[in-house]
């Protein structure tokens, strides 16, 4: 059996990675051929996220430093699985939707990206987040030349190798924006599948203006990267 890695990042989730674990389709995931092992990456919490975690049978490992880029870095450094299917652990994307990332992953793709749909409309917290993003992948698809509908996801997948090959820097929110940037200069396939997103109204981490200028920041540098 293959086996599909869930890497969960977390940083005072406590109300929500219950459900986030909870939500992984295990079964459907047995049913295709497929083992799934839930690996929470935190970064520090003090709520006790990693108790719960761990009472739920994930795998939990305590990241160095800060920053969610740092977290998954530090596990794509020797990525134990096949496959591998990042999720965000504030239960905004929802994990049953892995299932439709399998297929793609076990053919021709090698990366799956999954653009976030609003559902009931837009929050008004959310707007802002939302144009800033907008904004974002229209720079990146403009300098680097892809077609990406939504760089900073944060549901995607990945064949193993992917993580291994490229070797990433990015410590904070723009991990995404440079993975996506590297994977596709270097000819990976990207593919890309909607999924319903429920923004959260609390609890973000993000600060847009800083985390957006780092994004903004990154694309640039992965752009002039591209020349050499
Ligand atoms: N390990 C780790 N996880 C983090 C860190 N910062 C954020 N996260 C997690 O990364 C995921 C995304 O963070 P969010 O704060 O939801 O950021 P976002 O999804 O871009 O912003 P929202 O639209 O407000 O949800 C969440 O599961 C966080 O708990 C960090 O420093 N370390
Ligand atoms: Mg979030």
């Amino acid at each position: 059996m293959q086996t599909v890695g869930f890497v969960i990042p977390t940083l005072n989730e406590a109300d929500r990675i219950g459900q986030v674990l909870a939500s992984i389709p295990r079964t459907e995931l047995e049913a295709l051929g497929y083992r799934a092992t839930a690996i929470v990456v935190d970064g520090n919490s003090r709520d006790g996220t990693r108790e719960i975690a761990q009472s739920m049978g994930a795998h939990v490992v305590r990241q160095r430093g800060r920053g969610k880029g740092r977290a998954l870095r530090q596990l794509f450094v020797d990525f134990p699985c096949d496959f591998g299917i990042v999720i965000d652990g504030d239960g905004t994307y929802p994990a049953r939707h892995a299932v439709s990332m399998m297929e793609p992953l076990s053919d021709g793709a090698d990366m799956v990206l999954m653009a976030r749909v609003r559902q009931n409309g837009s929050a008004k917290a959310d707007r802002f987040n939302r144009m800033g993003n907008r904004i974002l992948t229209g720079t990146a698809n403009l300098l680097l030349g892809t077609e990406l509908q939504d760089l900073c996801t944060g549901m995607w997948g990945f064949k193993s190798r992917v993580v291994r090959d490229l070797r990433f820097e990015a410590n904070g929110f723009d991990i995404e924006a440079e993975v996506f940037a590297r994977a596709a200069k270097h000819g990976y396939r990207l593919r890309q599948l909607e999924v319903p997103y429920e923004p959260r109204d609390d609890g973000s981490k993000l600060r847009p203006f800083r985390d957006g200028f780092r994004i903004f920041r990154r694309i640039v540098r992965e752009a002039l990267r591209r020349r050499h």
